[in-house]
């Protein structure tokens, strides 16, 4: 097999609105990756009110880290599902603590850390126009890819919601927590050697250097439009 064919495990860092989920929603149309978000997860369990989910729902609608140990319950048959899946995947939100980062190598170490690096100015104006298709996690925003019928899914035809979290004072602790909690975790992954780093002002920007860069490390199913 030639080594553009292997599996890739990969993550995407970034802070909150940074635009993880927008540019992972482009690399799963041009690569054959499965993409795991743990917010989607924690959003879903929120919604369906299962027992992790109420007792997530107050940390996450404040915009703080669920605790580490209640996160790796969320999160780790799904972790353990990827350890053994014969897929490429794409591993979005998590982790988001230096623990999490060792837990995930015990269970499947990552090749790749793709990492977003916007202006928190930016972010901040973009989060407040943002709405999402709970169900699928597919992420609008009114200025930059709005619904084409507004509030209302491309897909599914399904209503969009806006997230609890996106309060202006969510946002800004979320923003806080990520300036404080990121760093050790990127310096974890850079000794690794698997840390790679776009800056950018917009997605269209550094989607195509993060197309570009994983065209060296797995094949595309479809060609940069
Ligand atoms: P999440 O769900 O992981 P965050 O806070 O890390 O949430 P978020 O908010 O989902 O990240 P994103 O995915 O980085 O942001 O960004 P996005 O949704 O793609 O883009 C943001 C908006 O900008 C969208 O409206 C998009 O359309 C728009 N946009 C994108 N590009 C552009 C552009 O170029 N221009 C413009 N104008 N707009 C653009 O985590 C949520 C919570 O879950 C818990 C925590 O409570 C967390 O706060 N949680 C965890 N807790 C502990 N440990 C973990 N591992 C956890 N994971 C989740
Ligand atoms: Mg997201």
């Amino acid at each position: 097999m030639s080594s553009t064919k292997r599996l890739l495990h990969a993550l995407i860092m970034g802070a909150p609105g940074s635009g993880k989920g927008t540019v992972s929603e482009r690399i799963v149309r041009s690569f054959d990756m499965l993409h795991i978000s743990s917010g989607d997860i924690l959003r879903n369990m929120i919604q369906e009110k299962t027992d992790l989910g109420i007792q997530v729902n107050k940390f996450v609608s404040n915009g703080q880290l669920v605790p580490d140990e209640l996160m790796l319950k969320t999160i780790g048959g799904e972790l353990n599902r990827l350890s053994s899946a014969d897929r490429s995947w794409l591993l979005d939100g998590f982790p988001r603590t230096k623990p999490q980062a060792l837990s995930l190598f015990k269970i499947a170490p990552v090749q790749v850390v793709i990492s977003l690096d916007v202006p928190f100015d930016i972010i901040v104006n973009r989060i407040k126009g943002r709405w999402i298709h709970a169900p699928s996690g597919r992420v609008y925003n009114t200025d930059f890819n709005a619904p084409k019928v507004p509030g209302y899914d491309d897909v599914t035809g399904e209503p969009l919601m806006q997230r609890d979290d996106d309060k202006p004072e969510s946002v800004k602790k979320r923003l806080e927590i990520y300036s404080e909690m990121a760093g050790p975790i990127l310096e974890y992954y850079a000794e690794q050697n698997v840390l790679v780093k776009f800056s950018g002002k917009t997605t269209n920007e550094i989607w195509p250097q993060v197309y570009k860069y994983l065209t060296t490390r797995i094949e595309p199913k479809e060609k940069l439009a």
